[in-house]
Parts: C-alpha cells; sequence; structure tokens
C-alpha cells in the first residue's frame, strides 16, 4: 500500500481547518432505554464532529458531499459497517430499500419501515439522503411485472399505478430527500429508448416528463435526477440522453440533474467523464457521481475480490482519482458516491462472474480501507483549489 504523501497532506488538513484528527460520530443503535422509574435518564450525547481526515469532511471543505449505497441489512446490526458509515460519508443512497418491489411488495400495502429507518440515520448523522429510485424497469414488484418489459395489467392500469407510485413515495419522504432519481436507466446503449412497460404503456418517452412533474408536485424542495449508466464514455447513449434533457428543460420540465453512475472496469479505457459532466452541466443541470465502482478480473470463487493481477490496484487507484477529480473539475458536480463501501457487499461478483470480476470498492473484505481508499482521501485533501459547490442544494439542504 503506497501512502508516503497522505501524513504531509493530513496534517495540513488540521492545521487549516483547526479540528483534530482524531474524533468519530456515533452510530447506531443509541443507548438502551433507562429502565421504568428510573430517575435522571441521560439523553444521549450528539453525534461528534465527523474526523477532519474523513472523506465527508475533507468533502465539505469544497462543497462536495461524499456519498455511499447503503446496504442495510448491514445498518445497525454490523457496527464496523455502521461506524464507517456515519463516520466517512455526508449522503447515502438505498441501495435497494426505495426500490418499487421493496416498498409495495403487496398490491396496495405499503412498507416503508426500512427506507424510513435510513433515513432517520441520516438526519442523526447529518447527512443527506439521495431517494432513490421512483421510476426504474427493474426491480418491479412481481404483481407488475416480472421482467420489466412484460405485465398482464392494461396500459391505463399501467399509467395510474405509476402515477400514484411516484406521487405516493415522493410525498411520503418530502422534505427528507435531497436528490431523487426520479427515472434510472431508460435508455439502451445504442441510445434507443429502453422497451420497457412504462415506454409500451405511453407509447413513447412520455412517462418520463409525467413521472418529474409528479414528483416536483409531491416534493418541491428535492432535486430531481434522471440516473444512467455509461453516460460516461461519450457515444450513442450519452449523445441520446443529453438530447433527450435537452428537451426537458426546453420544455421546462422540472429536472434539476442527472446522474452518472459511473461503474467502471479497469478492461475497458478510462472515459472522458469531466467533457461528458460538464456538457450537461452546460445545459443548465447539477450533475453527480451516483454509483461509482471500479472492478478488475479477480479470482474464481471464493477469492473473487483477489484481484488477478497484482498491478490491478494500480490502474483502480487511478480511475477512482480521475472519477473523483472530473467530478471536483466541474462546479455543477454537487456530489460523489461509491456504490457502496466494503467488497463483501458490492454487487459486483455476483454480477460479472464469467469471467470473475470484483474488487469494486474502497474496503476491502474485512472493512479495511484499500489503497484506492487513500488516494481518494488525499486527492480531496489536495483539492482545496478546487471551485467551490454553491446555490440551493449544493452543500446543505
Ligand atoms: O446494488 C444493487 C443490487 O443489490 C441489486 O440486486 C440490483 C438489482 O438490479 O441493483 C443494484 O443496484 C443497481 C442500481 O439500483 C441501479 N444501477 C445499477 C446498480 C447495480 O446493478
Amino acid at each position: 500500500m503506497r501512502r508516503p504523501k497522505l501524513a504531509i497532506g493530513l496534517v495540513s488538513v488540521a492545521l487549516l481547518s483547526g479540528v483534530a484528527l482524531a474524533g468519530s460520530a456515533s452510530a447506531e443503535p443509541g443507548p438502551a432505554p433507562a429502565p421504568p422509574g428510573a430517575p435522571h435518564p441521560v439523553p444521549a450525547p450528539p453525534p461528534a464532529p465527523p474526523a477532519a481526515d474523513s472523506l465527508r469532511a475533507l468533502g465539505d471543505r469544497v462543497g462536495l458531499r461524499i456519498g455511499t449505497a447503503v446496504n442495510t441489512d448491514e445498518l445497525g446490526s454490523n457496527a464496523d459497517y455502521t461506524r464507517i458509515t456515519a463516520e466517512q460519508f455526508s449522503s447515502v443512497t438505498p441501495e435497494n430499500v426505495m426500490k418499487w418491489q421493496l416498498v409495495e411488495p403487496t398490491r396496495g400495502t405499503y412498507d416503508w419501515a426500512t427506507a424510513d429507518r435510513l433515513v432517520a440515520f441520516a438526519k442523526k448523522n447529518k447527512q443527506l439522503v439521495r431517494g432513490h429510485t421512483l421510476v426504474w424497469h427493474s426491480q418491479l414488484p412481481t404483481w407488475l411485472s416480472s421482467d420489466g418489459t412484460t405485465t398482464t395489467l392494461s396500459n391505463d392500469e399501467l399509467k395510474a399505478l405509476l402515477k400514484k407510485h411516484v406521487q405516493d413515495q415522493a410525498k411520503h419522504f418530502k422534505g427528507d430527500i435531497w436528490q431523487w432519481d426520479v427515472v434510472n436507466e431508460a435508455f439502451d446503449d445504442d441510445g434507443q429508448p429502453r422497451q420497457t412497460v412504462w415506454y409500451k404503456a405511453w407509447g413513447g418517452l412520455g412517462y418520463i416528463a409525467d413521472a418529474f412533474r409528479w414528483a416536483h408536485e409531491a416534493d418541491p424542495k428535492a432535486l430531481l435526477f434522471y440516473n444512467d449508466y455509461n453516460l460516461e464514455f461519450t457515444g450513442p447513449k450519452s449523445n441520446a440522453v443529453y438530447d433527450f434533457v435537452k428537451t426537458l428543460k426546453a420544455q421546462r420540465v422540472p429536472i434539476d440533474g442527472v446522474g452518472f453512475q459511473g461503474h467502471l472496469d479497469t478492461q475497458y479505457g478510462f472515459p472522458d467523464l469531466q467533457n461528458n459532466l460538464q456538457r450537461f452541466a452546460d445545459l443548465g443541470l447539477k450533475v453527480a457521481e451516483t454509483e461509482v465502482d471500479v472492478r478488475t478480473f479477480t479470482e474464481a470463487a471464493p477469492n473473487v475480490n483477489t484481484p488477478t493481477s497484482p498491478l490491478a490496484s494500480y490502474a483502480q487507484e487511478s480511475y477512482w482519482s480521475r472519477a473523483l477529480k472530473a467530478c471536483l473539475a466541474v462546479r455543477e458536480c454537487i456530489s460523489f458516491t461509491p456504490w457502496g463501501f466494503g467488497d463483501t457487499y458490492s454487487w459486483i461478483p455476483g454480477w460479472f462472474n464469467n469471467p470473475q470480476e470484483g474488487a469494486a470498492l474502497l474496503y476491502d473484505a474485512d472493512l479495511k480501507p484499500k489503497s484506492q481508499y487513500y488516494v481518494i482521501q488525499q486527492d480531496l485533501a489536495l483539492a482545496a483549489g478546487a471551485p467551490h459547490r454553491s446555490g440551493p442544494g449544493a452543500g446543505r439542504h
């Protein structure tokens, strides 16, 4: 692991900020309730300020939120996982628990409990929430569609259901969501609209403008995003989404931003990410990196997070660093969110297994920071010259 310059970066951060390097935010769960009849219950102390060398504190210095996707199975039950979530990140995204399949598994019966728990955790730890996601073709409840492209429901039923879903969910979380991924992954890699149940029901992409309008009516203060993968590369998909969101803006659809997921892979060249972020920003939109991970070829099970090449981590460090710096260089880029932080919990090994890939996150399977973490930390520590984010939604809610 290479971290020689880090000490210098951290010392200067400590000097600049006047904050001691030690210290940590407290995490769930809080102290047990006082027994009945106890005379003087001691109130729980507020979370300590984040350590000056945490990713969140370093990001704060340039107004950049550093987020993470959160696995709510681990939050509250795994002490290290819970502590790191609170200490290192200033924004959280539910990896799964705000998806339609999870919030309405039975038609007509909502279950917000787990998502509500994450929102409460975020409030307690002074984090903002990226809501993910209101409209998607994947992870739909089986009563609606099992594959995202076919359904037994009529077009009229689908239209009414989507409207109710967007309105009810945006209302339920009203005031608690910083950025909503209103629509996720509506385009194919060739730039054609994806043929989902929503596209078919509307006979076109009209569902997207409708969804943004419904979400805005339900929660006028939330920043509303279109979110997709492979927008990082200039090409048919990025161009199609660019043209599409430009049309939405021209039609005064209430869209505030575009999320670049950033699922990167060392076998492909690094994308011209900064240019793409900037051209979308130049449309008058905010941008964000919303699901960053950097996968590489790894050994077969059970060592799915051991890179096959001893040089892989150098490429991964470079990709992480360039992905972060692209965001830092674009003033309208308001958050940088890795898709989780422990390789054990990453979606990559399960999804890319022929050939096997993995090791895509900043922390290893034992929740120890990897060299990629220290590179990102140092980039943030040295980013004092990066343009500060400003305006509504940039830093504070
Ligand atoms: O990380 C998520 C994984 O746990 C789910 O099984 C999967 C289902 O499709 O979704 C993953 O998250 C996806 C995100 O919601 C949208 N962009 C792609 C992400 C990785 O598949």
